[in-house]
């Protein structure tokens, strides 16, 4: 019985040092690699200009250099003591380089309704492409299923960018999304990454707490050589792992 423990014993360690042996080499071939993801953030805590395209600036720096997968940003917002809010003055871009991405371009803002929503809400956004919510340039109707319906409460959620490239003056939904933050995507991360936003008619104001910048990298691929290697690895790899775990 004592050899019979002894021996299971050893079975056992053995086993342990197969699977550790192979778990090495697949780290070695790369098959844990990890998409890199950079974020950074600024609080600019500054009332937005009422009624003037001069806005507001802030810009963050990324230092690594990596192409692009995909960009996200989040927005916080909160109306001034004192003062009430009407997000359908907001106009808001995300700029890297030559390519530009509209947040907010007058939400609510279509023909009918020139000045846009008149919700006075904190709003805490966060901005992807493909995001259940849809577009944030309609989210009354995306939240109530019709465009009168007031907010009560904080605007939150993840929602898609606006894109609308018209003049704010003349934007409505049925304005072309072009500018979404797709355009981005495989560019480089690194330089400066600069939000604008403004607050274009007179009445109502919200100040810019804070926002961050997302960077999602492309998942590194084996070129097609290490492709070679890492298929060779892997199976001598388990050529090992099967010898060393028969005894
Ligand atoms: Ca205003």
């Amino acid at each position: 019985m004592r050899n019979l423990s002894l021996r299971t014993g050893l079975e056992s360690v053995m086993k342990t040092n197969c699977l550790l042996r192979l778990a090495t080499l697949l780290s070695l071939a790369g098959v844990t690699a990890q998409a890199a993801v950079i974020i950074t953030s600024d609080s600019p805590n500054s009332v937005i200009p009422d009624d003037s395209a001069t806005g507001l600036t802030s810009t963050v720096h990324v230092t690594e250099s990596q192409t692009i997968s995909s960009v996200s940003v989040s927005l916080d917002l909160s109306v001034p003591s004192g003062l009430n809010g009407w997000i359908g003055d907001l106009y808001a871009y995300v700029q890297h380089g030559s390519d530009l991405a509209v947040l907010l371009n007058r939400p609510g803002r279509t023909d009918s309704t020139p000045d846009g929503y008149n919700d006075g809400q904190n709003a805490s956004l966060t901005f992807t492409d493909g995001a259940v919510n849809g577009d944030i340039h309609d989210y009354r109707f995306t939240l109530f299923g019709n465009e009168i319906t007031p907010l009560t409460s904080t605007l939150g959620g993840i929602w898609a960018p606006d894109g609308r490239v018209a003049d704010p003056a003349t934007v409505t939904a049925a304005s072309p999304r072009s500018a979404t933050l797709s355009q981005f995507t495989g560019g480089s991360s690194d330089g400066s990454w600069t939000l604008f936003i403004a607050d274009l008619s007179g009445g109502g104001q919200y100040r810019l707490d804070s926002w961050s910048l997302t960077v999602n990298e492309f998942t590194p691929v084996p070129e097609p050589a290490s492709m070679t290697v890492l298929t060779a690895v892997s199976l001598g790899g388990w050529l090992l792992f099967r010898r060393a775990c028969r005894r």
